[in-house]
């Protein structure tokens, strides 16, 4: 698909539902999920550090990574994809934005009722239960729960856990109801993530993917269009007006 055709599906559409993974922060600096680590935490992978096993086994050392995860995020910048989509929701009849990245700088850039498939960053819980962790010092090595002292862990949805039924229902629904998909800066290997651009293909709707690099659900995809989404989406804008 070349760029036009995709402004022309995008104009004449009644529902828009978006779905960006880690490509969508890579011109903000954040690495993408599969560079996550550099220097220090070379010797560890993500798959393995982002999971409910990996913190009971080393807390501190899973808190740290993420600590450094923070001190990264907390010092980029939305970019011209990120502030293109908000311009894209203003430009359709309805725009449903999801994420799978976990780094807030949708939200950042201006876009609301961002719906975060895989929970945010900076949001802090109680590893045992749901405990008001407001109060916890977060400045040693491995915070406790003030409540029930279990150790204080990232809101973040970890490998082997569930979406939340929020955030599942709301994907699923827009998927199922859109009748164009843009998968932007996604591997497409996260599941359930995955599955939602064949849940809009299912539903008839066109899937337009943008990434550099051909992707797992290329193949499904009616459309792909090669490129870095800080490029692509504001070209698109450009292209309907805004
Ligand atoms: C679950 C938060 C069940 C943490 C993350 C089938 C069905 C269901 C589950 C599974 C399944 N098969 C396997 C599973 C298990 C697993 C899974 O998918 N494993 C993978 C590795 C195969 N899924 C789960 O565990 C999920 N949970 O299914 O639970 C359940 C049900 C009931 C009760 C209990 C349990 C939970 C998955 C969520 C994991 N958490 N993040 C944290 O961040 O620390 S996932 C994390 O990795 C990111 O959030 C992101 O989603 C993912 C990485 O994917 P991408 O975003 O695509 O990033 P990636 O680096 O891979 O690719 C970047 C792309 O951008 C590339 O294509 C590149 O070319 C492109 N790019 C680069 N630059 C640019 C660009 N594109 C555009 N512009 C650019 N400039």
């Amino acid at each position: 698909m070349n760029l036009q055709a995709a402004a022309d599906a995008l104009q004449a559409a009644r529902h828009v539902c978006v779905l960006t993974g880690a490509g969508a922060s890579a011109e903000s600096g954040v690495p993408t999920f599969r560079e996550a680590l550099t220097g220090l935490w070379e010797q560890h992978d993500p798959l393995e550090l982002a999971t409910p096993e990996a913190f009971q086994r080393d807390p501190e050392l899973v808190w740290k990574w993420y600590c450094w995860r923070r001190e990264l995020v907390s010092k980029a910048s939305p970019n011209a994809g990120h502030y293109a989509l908000v311009a894209l929701a203003q430009k359709v009849g309805m725009l449903t934005l999801i994420t799978q990245n976990v780094d807030g700088l949708h939200q950042l850039a201006g876009s609301d009722s961002v719906i975060e498939y895989h929970g945010n960053l900076f949001e802090n819980r109680c590893f045992a239960g749901n405990c008001d962790v407001s109060a916890a010092d977060l400045s040693v090595a491995s915070p406790t729960c003030p409540h029930c002292g279990a150790c204080i862990r990232p809101g973040v949805v970890w490998f082997g856990e569930a979406i939340p039924d929020h955030a599942m229902e709301a994907a699923s629904l827009a998927a199922g109801d859109c009748d164009v998909f843009l998968s932007i800066g996604t591997s497409s290997m996260v599941w359930p993530a995955a599955g939602l651009s064949e849940m809009a293909q299912a539903n008839g709707a066109s899937v337009v993917e943008i990434n550099p690099d051909a992707t797992a659900s290329t193949r499904p995809a009616h459309y792909a269009i090669t490129g870095k989404s800080g490029v692509i989406l504001p070209k698109l804008l450009a292209m309907l007006g805004a």
